[in-house]
């Protein structure tokens, strides 16, 4: 058995024992929700307590309204300084897998009776018994529906539904850019026939609010923000920057940085992409890096502290000034775009 399924039936194991005492699990997806985080933490918690469990899906802030599309959303609850600690059996990092990516919350990792993670990112700490980190799959959600799938075998019991259904979908076309990323592989393709066979899921209204549905200030923020992209290294390196004044102006939310990184990259000659964006609280630059070629997005997020995947990552660097930051990532990738290069000739 590999060892991927392996943990994903010490998983199930856990849940099953849980559910025969009505055990209580936490879900923590990173901050920045996304759809996957979201969706992957959303389906789980229900099919868990469908099963038995007492669940909680704790989110770090207010939900975007760019993710007002997705079922369930009055299930989740939104963490708060004053909120306190309270016992759990089992909390589940949801497509993350470190301390660091669920911010305040991290107390109800590392607190609860067993903790572990459904993620896909490249692993960046060592990970314990429960940890099903799967770097090769296009999505948590996909992680997700392979659990209640095994769930629903052992327990010869329907556990998917509707909900559930666009939840897991939600997910996985987001994070494969509607089925047009490298991780789209036949395995989201049956996943998804499954589920549209199984439940009447309009995959176009889907498809609308996930990636087409906008708003003028939106457009209009787009526009600020790629008439200001410069190009780096004869254009192999497109940088964009977004300042706090640049998202004031247009009453727009860093929600809304959204695709910017992925789509520079389809410029012509384009090999890497770099967009900064200002944050206040605390003072800090994040940087997205999206890549094809050669160029390890993750390895190169991993200096800075960051990580993600291998054509998708991001970093957040605390004490610095964006004109620091630009200097020294757009530097270091220059560098680092030549040493791959290089190596590829040798
Ligand atoms: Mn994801």
């Amino acid at each position: 058995m590999s060892k991927e399924k392996d943990i994903r039936r010490r998983l199930v194991e856990v849940v099953l024992d849980l559910a025969s005492v009505n055990g209580r699990i936490v879900f923590l997806p990173h901050e920045r929700l996304d759809a996957d985080a979201l969706g992957a933490s959303i389906s789980l918690a229900e099919v868990f307590r469908a099963v038995g469990c007492e669940t909680t899906v704790l989110v770090d802030s207010e939900l975007p309204e760019s993710l007002s599309y997705l079922p369930l959303l009055e299930t989740v609850q939104v963490y708060e300084p004053s909120l306190k600690y309270s016992p759990y059996d089992l909390a589940l990092a949801i497509d993350c897998h470190e301390e660091n990516r669920v911010g305040e919350r991290a107390g109800w990792l590392t607190r609860s009776r067993l903790r572990g993670s459904v993620d896909h990112h490249v692993v960046s700490t060592d990970l314990g018994r429960l940890d099903l980190v799967v770097p090769s799959a296009s999505s948590t959600c996909e992680l997700a529906f392979e659990i209640i799938w095994d769930l629903e075998l052992y327990l010869a019991k329907p556990l998917f539904n509707r909900d559930i259904a666009v939840l897991l979908l939600a997910g996985i076309v987001t994070d494969t850019g509607r089925y047009s990323y490298s991780n789209t592989t036949p395995v989201v393709f049956r996943q998804a026939a499954f589920l549209l066979e199984r439940f009447d899921v309009d995959l176009a209204s889907l498809n609308y609010d996930i990636f087409e549905r906008t708003t003028v200030e939106r457009l209009q923020f787009k526009g600020d923000v790629y008439s200001g992209i410069t190009a780096f290294d004869d254009g192999r390196i497109l940088v964009a920057s977004v300042t706090r004044d640049m998202i004031d102006r247009r009453g727009v939310t860093d929600d809304d940085l959204g695709n910017f990184a992925s789509e520079m990259r389809g410029a012509d000659g384009t090999e890497v992409t770099l967009l900064f964006s200002e944050s206040n609280e605390p003072p800090s630059v994040r940087v997205n890096i999206r890549s094809s070629g050669c160029f390890d997005a993750a390895q190169f997020a991993k200096r800075y502290g960051g990580g993600g995947h291998r054509r998708a990552a991001g970093a957040t660097l605390n004490d610095i000034t964006m004109g620091e930051a630009m200097d020294s990532i757009v530097r270091e990738a220059k560098i680092f775009l030549d040493a791959c290069k290089g190596e590829l000739r040798a």
